[in-house]
């Protein structure tokens, strides 16, 4: 299991963890549950996968990392955080007015947030531009983007998926958190986009499919990220939605709420915060 080959990144993880939960309580709302969902994903790529650190912020040469799935903008903030681009002191204000931390990333408002987004399915296209980007200006640098599963029924994330394939973006890696469920059910339930990998195979990406909560896994996905000369990458992510507490777990109804208080005091213990 990952969480013995990776102690110091599994702390990271239970950490993330708890700072999304209490930054969502301060707040009074929020979505725990797809934050929960990419928690190891955003782990590795910040803290082991990406050249991306508070001083390389303006550094044309910095990896990019775009989230798509907007509404995850808690991970996003607590991993910010614990890598030193704002006071961890900040999350305790989310969504609140002034703040810098709103429910959704700012890209003009927030150190180390790429892309605003929160819009479902546009962060992909904007992925695919910084990569071609990045490509004509000669950067050796890598764009990496994370999508929802739901977010995957949005007409745009296909016209996207043709682009970075006819384009021969191989400097461009996809997260999808594959966690089976949307805002109000099963992804499986409500449109459902199996067969995913034939798909994405069709559309000529190299595909891979994996635990998405596996540090190992994710890190042999972004092997093969880095030896493909030709293709985009997708890393299929299995997921699940709210993971780490278990009445949250695979839950729809924590998509986009904060916890009670008392909820909230279990899921700390349940983290070996309480
Ligand atoms: C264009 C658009 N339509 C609707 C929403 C409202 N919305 C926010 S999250 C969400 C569900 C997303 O599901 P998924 O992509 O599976 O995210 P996850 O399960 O990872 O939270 C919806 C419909 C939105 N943000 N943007
Ligand atoms: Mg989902």
């Amino acid at each position: 299991m990952s969480i013995q080959e990776y102690p110091e990144l599994a702390k990271i993880a239970r950490k993330i963890r708890i700072n999304i939960l209490k930054m969502i309580f301060q707040a009074g709302s929020g979505h725990p549950g797809g934050s929960l969902s990419a928690v190891e994903i955003l782990t590795w790529l910040f803290f082991r996968e990406m050249n991306f650190s508070p001083e390389k912020i303006n550094d044309q040469r910095r990896d990019r990392f775009i989230l798509s799935k907007g509404h995850a903008a808690p991970l996003l903030y607590a991993i910010l955080a614990a890598k030193g681009f704002f006071p961890e002191d900040d999350l305790w204000r989310l969504r609140k007015i002034d703040s810098h931390l709103q429910g959704h990333p700012h890209r003009l408002d927030t150190p180390g947030v790429e892309a605003s987004t929160g819009s479902l399915g546009q962060g992909l296209s904007m992925a695919v531009g910084v990569a071609i980007g990045l490509r004509i200006s000669r950067i050796n640098a890598s764009t990496y983007c994370l999508i929802g599963d739901g977010e995957s029924q949005e007409g745009q994330i296909w016209e996207a998926l043709l682009t970075a394939a006819a384009q021969r973006l191989n400097k461009l890696c996809v997260f999808l958190d594959y966690n089976n469920l949307q805002i109000d059910g099963r992804v499986s339930e409500i449109k459902d986009i199996q067969p995913i990998k034939d798909k994405l195979q069709a559309f000529r990406w190299n595909v891979i499919e994996i635990d998405g909560h596996n540090f190992t896994q994710i890190e042999s996905a972004l092997k093969s990220f880095h030896q493909e000369k030709e293709r985009p990458t997708i890393v299929i992510a299995h997921t699940i939605k709210g993971k780490g507490v278990s009445f949250m777990e695979d839950n729809v109804s924590f998509h986009g709420k904060a916890l009670t208080a008392e909820e909230f005091e279990v899921a700390l213990k349940e983290l070996g915060n309480g």
